[in-house]
């Protein structure tokens, strides 16, 4: 459900520091990770496909070919709380999208436009977080 994909969002953002370097995703790109959920937010930086790509690597969810590695995005989707409720979910939708733009050699561009069929399918699906509930939940762990 909701809160399950804010947590796993959440979870999977921590990495985004990290990763700016490599991806020259600058804050003006994209501030923080969970902006990915707004409605108005625009996939259309490369550099945020690469961000996404260096974070995925960070949590060991990719193959050698950078696709998704089934197992471990499984497993890592589940070390949240309730997180088995989606865990087959969100893998099945991912793929789905993978299958639709595998023939992007890019893997940046690629990965940008999966993470946009993604969460296209999570807003259909109303498995998505609202901004409201993913700033709310940032600040209280900021603080
Ligand atoms: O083919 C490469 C697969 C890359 C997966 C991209 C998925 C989009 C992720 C962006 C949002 C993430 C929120 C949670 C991630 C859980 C894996």
């Amino acid at each position: 459900d909701v809160n399950v994909m804010k947590d796993v969002t959440l979870g999977f953002g921590q990495a985004l520091d990290k990763c700016r370097q490599e991806s020259d995703l600058t804050e003006e790109k994209m501030e923080e990770f969970f902006h990915f959920w707004r409605e108005d937010f625009k996939f259309e930086h490369r550099e945020l496909g690469c961000a996404i790509l260096c974070m995925s690597r960070h949590f060991n969810l990719l193959t050698d070919s950078s696709r998704m590695h089934h197992g471990n995005t499984e497993q890592f989707i589940q070390s949240f709380p309730n997180g088995e409720v989606l865990a087959q979910q969100m893998v099945l939708m991912i793929h789905s999208c993978e299958k639709q733009f595998d023939n992007e050699e890019d893997h940046c561009w690629r990965i940008l436009h999966v993470a946009e069929c993604f969460k296209q399918a999570c807003v259909s699906k109303g498995v998505a977080p609202s901004m409201e509930m993913m700033m709310t939940e940032f600040i209280m762990e900021a603080e």
